[in-house]
């Protein structure tokens, strides 16, 4: 063999080394990748889980929001794309509310920490959850609980059938929402933890996650303020949570020449209702109560106040109204402090 072959042959031996190197480093990456992919489903299993058996009844199967707001939105999204300190945010904020509660309002504090029944690991699964939009898996847990109460009622049924007693409901796959008369269930939360914010709530909700949705929520605000030009005279509408879950929308000054026709709509699943508050007081600095509601004793006249709307839900009455300044705010707790306020001008 002379030196040259021998050269190649080290070349060929290095080549083919590194190419067995390269191969096994990069099946070892994708083996890791596969496995943290397997282990971030084993948890959000976890959390989907968790969600069918304590928040469904108020915020959804798939987390449309009923008494509870929305959760499946997009605000609480992120994906692999997201910014390290935005996705941290999203996390911090959504950890802190289940932490904590919701002060003056029907949502429970859950940490072990200060009370509640969840450790930080199992809350960590919830958020986990709710920022991959993994509502899939809950609604997956909630047809096996089904199916087990349905096997369950099966032997109770031929047990009352034998007895000749009277046969128990069959349960039904939609049995798990709470309404506001369940009032057993609900208790408003008192004083939390204290983690919570109003800035990084405003914050959360001005991320813009995907842009094409951020392109419809603008095609959204657009028909709004045209849907808004378009309203015959004399109708003043109002639209609660249209553009944003605790948004007022209606104009800054309305002129009324006289009789004003007021509708209102809510447009979102979680409840909601419209007071018009005759006041000089600034719409930001109503006295509260400690239920969380504008005290509407010392802040005012209330000239109307609708029904608690439920989804879709719209009410409609006549007013003649002076020329001053007004309040339009929603009553249900915790709401005022959540900016559900507006203030309008009559002329
Ligand atoms: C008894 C009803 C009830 C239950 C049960 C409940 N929630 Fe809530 N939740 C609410 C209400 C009401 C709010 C809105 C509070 C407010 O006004 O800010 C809320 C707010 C939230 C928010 C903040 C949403 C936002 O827009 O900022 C998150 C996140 C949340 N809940 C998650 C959960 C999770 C997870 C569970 C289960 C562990 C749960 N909730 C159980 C009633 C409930
Ligand atoms: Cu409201």
């Amino acid at each position: 063999m002379n030196t040259s072959k021998q050269v190649n042959a080290m070349i060929g031996l290095l080549f083919i080394a590194f190419l067995f190197f390269g191969g096994y480093i990069a099946r070892e990456q994708l083996r890791a990748e596969e496995a943290s992919i397997h282990q971030n489903e084993e948890l959000v299993h976890r959390g989907a889980e968790l969600f069918h058996n304590n928040c469904v009844s108020c915020h959804g199967l798939v987390g449309e929001g009923n008494i509870g707001p929305a959760l499946n939105s997009d605000f609480f999204r992120t994906t692999d794309s997201t910014p390290d300190g935005e996705a941290r945010e999203v996390y911090t904020y959504l950890f802190n509310t289940l932490s904590c509660g919701r002060s003056g309002a029907y949502m429970p504090l859950w940490s072990e920490r200060f009370g509640g029944s969840m450790s930080e690991t199992q809350i960590d699964y919830l958020v986990k959850l709710i920022m991959q939009g993994r509502w899939d898996l809950v609604e997956h847990a909630n047809e096996e609980h089904f199916e087990h109460r349905l096997d369950s009622w099966e032997i109770q049924k031929a047990d009352a059938e034998r007895r000749a007693s009277t046969i128990p409901d069959r349960p039904e796959l939609t049995d798990y929402l709470t309404s506001l008369e369940d009032s057993a269930n609900l208790a408003i939360t008192a004083d939390n933890c204290g983690q919570y914010s109003m800035d990084t709530r405003s914050k959360i909700y001005a991320r813009t996650p995907f842009s094409a949705d951020a392109a419809s929520v603008e095609a959204s605000q657009s028909t709004a303020e045209s849907a808004a030009t378009e309203a015959p005279p004399g109708v003043l509408a109002v639209e609660l949570a249209k553009d944003g879950p605790y948004a007022i929308t209606a104009p800054d000054t309305f002129s009324a020449d006289g009789e004003i026709s007021l509708q209102v709509k809510n447009n979102a699943a979680l409840i909601h209702n419209l007071r018009l508050l005759r006041t000089d007081i600034s719409a930001d600095s109503l006295p509260t109560n400690d239920q969380g509601m504008v005290d509407v004793e010392s802040a005012g006249e209330v000239l109307f106040a609708s029904d608690d709307l439920q989804n879709g839900g719209e009410e409609e009455t006549n007013l003649s109204l002076d020329a001053g300044t007004y309040v339009l705010f929603c009553d249900i707790p915790g709401h005022y402090q959540l900016r559900m306020y507006k203030a309008i001008t009559i002329e």
